[in-house]
């Protein structure tokens, strides 16, 4: 199709970018940010990643994008730490299922992080359910490695795909995330803040981490606390921005 052969040259381009959205507490700092991925074509506009990530998953794009971003990502990461500020945030990478199980995943990640001298706590991977679909053992192994190297995960959009408890207790997660759509009408409805709760006390029971996406209102962010959720991405918070303007807003809520 016309999009995948664009998406084939996007990288050699420099239409692809990395955008950056904070991860928060409750009263606003930075406890970190995820990596979203951005392409800018020229005609084609901005084609929004729930397009383009399908696409090259299906066409195996997903590799060399992928290798990119978590590239990119090291590379940012030095760069803030080498910079006046010393910025010493960590970054949320998605990964998705596909790229896991590649073969040569980790000591690609490996030689990424050695390359651009990044400590290797620096990175969080965030998978999603769909992780779990096939080739479950070796998933935990390469999880498991990659956990003693240094990196951490989290289980993205958590709800919403093929969610197997007896999985979830073998992953060696530090967090879950609560996707946006239990959190978008978390007010009003009341099975919304049943699943939240769920989460929330299932993540306490396992000794995760939790953090809730989506959060566009401080009503939202309130309803969160009071079911134990203190960590919050979404709107409210901050929007995901390009490295530098990531850094100057940072600056700002200084
Ligand atoms: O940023 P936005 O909400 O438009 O992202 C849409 C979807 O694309 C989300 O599910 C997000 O996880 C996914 N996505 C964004 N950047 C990346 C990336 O670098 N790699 C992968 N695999 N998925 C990404
Ligand atoms: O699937 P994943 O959780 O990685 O997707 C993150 C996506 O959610 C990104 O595309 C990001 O742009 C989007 N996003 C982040 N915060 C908000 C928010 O507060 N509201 C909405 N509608 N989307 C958000
Ligand atoms: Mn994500
Ligand atoms: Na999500």
């Amino acid at each position: 199709t016309r999009l995948e052969s664009e998406l084939r040259e996007a990288i050699k381009r420099q239409q692809l970018q990395l955008y950056f959205q904070g991860l928060h507490d409750g009263q606003g700092k930075l406890l970190g940010a995820e990596v979203l991925l951005r392409w800018f074509h020229p005609e084609l506009g901005t084609v929004s990643p729930a397009v383009f990530i399908p696409i090259a998953e299906e066409s195996g794009l997903i590799f060399e994008i992928g290798s990119w971003v978590i590239e990119q990502a090291c590379r940012q990461l030095a760069i803030w730490t080498e910079s006046k500020q010393a910025l010493q945030l960590k970054l949320s990478v998605n990964i998705s299922a596909r790229q896991f199980h590649q073969e040569n995943f980790l000591p690609q990640v490996i030689q990424t992080l050695e390359r651009y001298g990044v400590a290797r706590n620096r990175l969080q991977f965030e998978l999603t359910e769909s992780i779990l679909v096939s080739r479950v053992d070796e998933v935990v192994a390469k999880m498991n490695l990659l956990k003693n190297y240094g990196v951490a995960f989290a289980l993205d959009d958590f709800g919403t795909g093929y969610s197997s408890l007896s999985y979830l207790k073998r992953l060696p997660l530090e967090q879950l995330k609560i996707d946006r759509s239990f959190v978008d009408d978390i007010l009003n409805d009341p099975n919304d803040a049943a699943i939240a709760s769920t989460v929330i006390a299932l993540s306490e029971a396992l000794g995760l981490g939790v953090i809730a996406e989506g959060v566009e209102t401080a009503a939202q962010r309130d309803a969160l606390a009071a079911l134990g959720c203190y960590h919050y991405q979404g709107f409210y918070f901050s929007r995901p921005l390009p490295g530098q303007d990531f850094v100057a807003m940072q600056q700002q809520a200084q």
